[in-house]
């Protein structure tokens, strides 16, 4: 299908920037997998490299394709984070958190040299429009969300779908979905979500658009963004 084939030509291509002896960012997500897939058969050809998993899905891919695993612990500066988004906007600001993994690939995209980012082209945005998603404290979710409402925007509980009730993130907190009208300052945004007690993490990812390079897929191949 062109959207696999566009996901993985960008996945493919990050995963060929990856030099010998690098520490890397696993990000989470379909696009990524798609990178692990080609950084294993380079790993088989003896490419020397360790990567920070973002989320247990990936730590469990990882060790399936046998890339061997590190910390920020051990590494809390690494060379290069290749993660996914769901929309890309014209400063190379990013929505995450599809996946609900956004708190720890924040970090791991914040401890690397270079962030890139792999998506088909449907994600590249004029603006933003999807949903921003928020990590939060179980404990604070009802006036976290009443500060949201705040903000602008409708807060929804993300709910499982083979899990009855919340969602429950990999650092044990829940998902609050926020469906904004239009998002007109998303630094400001993010910078107002991170000031709310008992949110953990936005999927707004913005001011790293300059060490932000966005591989673009489509079936006939890729593209490069840089700011
Ligand atoms: O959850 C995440 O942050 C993922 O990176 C998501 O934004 C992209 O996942 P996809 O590559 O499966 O669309």
């Amino acid at each position: 299908r062109a959207l696999a084939a566009a996901k993985s030509a960008a996945g493919f291509q990050a995963a060929d920037m990856v030099e010998d002896g690098m520490v890397i960012g696993l990000g989470t997500g379909s696009t990524v997998y798609y990178m692990i897939e080609r950084l294993s058969a380079r790993v088989r050809e003896g490419l020397h490299v360790t990567g920070v998993p973002t989320s247990f899905q990936t730590a469990m891919r990882a060790r399936e394709y046998a890339i061997p695993l590190t910390t920020l612990d051990d590494h809390p500066i690494i060379d290069m984070a290749i993660d996914g988004a769901d929309e890309v906007d014209p400063h190379l600001n990013l929505i995450k958190g599809r996946g609900a993994a956004m708190t720890r690939e924040k970090c791991v995209a914040a401890a690397a040299f270079q962030f890139i980012v792999v998506v088909d082209e449907a994600k590249v945005v004029s603006r933003f429009a999807a949903p921003v998603p928020v990590e939060i404290l179980p404990f604070a979710v009802t006036p976290a969300m009443a500060q949201l409402r705040g903000l602008g925007c409708r807060p929804v509980i993300r709910e499982g779908v083979k899990k009855d009730g919340p969602v429950i993130t990999d650092n044990g907190n829940f998902i609050v979905d926020c469906t904004f009208p239009s998002i007109a300052d998303p630094a400001g945004l993010e910078k107002a979500m991170a000031e709310i007690p008992g949110v953990v993490e936005s999927g707004l990812f913005c001011g790293y658009a300059n060490k932000i390079t966005v591989i673009v897929g489509n079936e006939k191949g890729i593209k490069k963004i840089t700011s």
